[in-house]
Parts: C-alpha cells; structure tokens; sequence
C-alpha cells in the first residue's frame, strides 16, 4: 500500500551519491560531495545513538558548506577546486593557526575529507570480510589507521567506544539495505574505487597547496 512506500534507506543510493562529485575534468563538486554525506550521517545515525555524538561534528561541517554554496559568493564554492582558489586567492583561510577565519569551507572540508580516507578503508575491509568478522574491529583498524591520527586522545577514546557498540555483520548489511551479503560485496565493489577517487583528487590538490595540515 501507498503507506509503505515511503522513501526507503538504502546505502547504494548513497554511495551513488558520490559518483556524481565527478565533474568532467575531474573537479568535485561540493554540492554532491554534502549530499554524500549527508546520506552517511543518515547511515550513521540508524546504526543507534552513540554514533549520533560522531555524526553531529559532520552535520555541522556539511551544514558551514551548505551555507557558503547558498551565500553571495556561492558562485565560487561550486567545485573544492573553486573554493579553494578563491578562499586563497582572498586570504580566506587560517594557514598556521587559528585567527579569523575558523570556519573557511577549506579547513572545513578537510575534515570531512580526513574522515572519507576512514570511510574508504572501512568498506573495502567490509567488503573483503567474511561471515565471521567484526565490523566494530574493521572499523577500529580503518579509524587507526587513518582519522584518528587526527584526533585528540579524548575523542580517540570515545570514538573507540562507539565502535564497540557497533552491530554485527549481518545487522549491518540488513541496515545497509542493498540485498543479501553478496549484492553488498558488488555494490561495494562498485563504490568504494569511486570513493577511493574523490578522495586521491581532494588529497593532490590540497597537497598541492599545502593545506593539508589546516588548523
Ligand atoms: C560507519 C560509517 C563511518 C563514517 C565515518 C565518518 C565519521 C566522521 C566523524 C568523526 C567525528 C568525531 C568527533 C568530532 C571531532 C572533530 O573534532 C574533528 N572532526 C572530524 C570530522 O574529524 C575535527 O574537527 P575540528 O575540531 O577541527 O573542527
């Protein structure tokens, strides 16, 4: 009945999300890149609670995004490589340490960009598991070795307890709402190189500018 048929979650339309960032020279563009995301808090937030305290720092850096694409200078923060150019170009963005601009959309974005690394190597350990693996272990090691180098003792501390309450695989895979564990393990194969890409452009071109330690 018509009831039912309300919007259903399904990771896939998600992680599908990410493949339109692409513009054809390989710009991304930020609306979609916020959009992914914004699927991924809503992933987040439907695995339970305690991940609401990890979601709610990325809703608010979507949400600093959000506001510069519909600001009066939108125009520029169509693509990461626009935004970028143009917040350097004006002396927009904090180099060395805080001081008036705490919140440019290029400090900004490297944050959600730090935590795609995490992402990434969580899906692929995901879709490289098998019945028997932990996705609270797979997630930890993901985090270990990528975002947490980033991250005070306190929050690495927290963070490592949201993990432990993670569900298992199987409750996992049902809330990812692809299908059985094998239409995951294509869906990922599909997902996780695209992902893997918007990550190794966003990565050259900060490195390029040197903005990969932002403060
Ligand atoms: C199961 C799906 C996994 C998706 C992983 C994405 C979640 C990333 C959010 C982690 C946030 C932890 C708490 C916030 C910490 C902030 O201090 C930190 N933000 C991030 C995104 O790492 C740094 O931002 P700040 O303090 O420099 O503004």
């Amino acid at each position: 009945s018509a009831v039912i048929e309300e919007q259903k979650f399904s990771l896939q339309e998600v992680l599908d999300t990410f493949k339109l960032c692409l513009s054809e020279n390989q710009d991304v563009y930020v609306e979609h890149y916020v959009a992914g995301w914004r699927g991924l808090v809503k992933f987040m937030n439907s695995l339970g609670n305690v991940f609401t305290f990890i979601s709610k720092d990325a809703v608010n850096k979507i949400q600093i995004l959000v506001n510069f694409l519909n600001g009066e200078n939108g125009s520029h923060y169509v693509t990461i490589q626009s935004m970028v150019k143009y917040e350097l170009d004006n002396q927009l963005v904090d180099l060395d340490k805080r001081g008036s601009h705490p919140e440019s959309g290029s400090r900004t974005l490297l944050r959600l960009h730090r935590a795609l690394r995490w992402l990434e190597l969580f899906l692929e350990r995901l879709r490289t598991s098998t019945e028997d693996s932990k996705t609270s272990v797979m997630c930890a090691d993901a985090y270990n070795e990528s975002l947490s180098q980033h991250h005070p003792w306190v929050i690495r501390k927290a963070a490592g307890m949201a993990f432990c309450v993670l569900p298992g695989r199987p409750t996992f895979f049902e809330v990812m709402n692809v299908g059985g564990a094998e239409k995951v393990v294509d869906m990922l194969g599909d997902a996780v190189p695209m992902i893997s890409k918007v990550y190794q452009i966003t990565e050259d071109l900060y490195s390029q500018n040197n903005l990969l330690e932002l403060p």
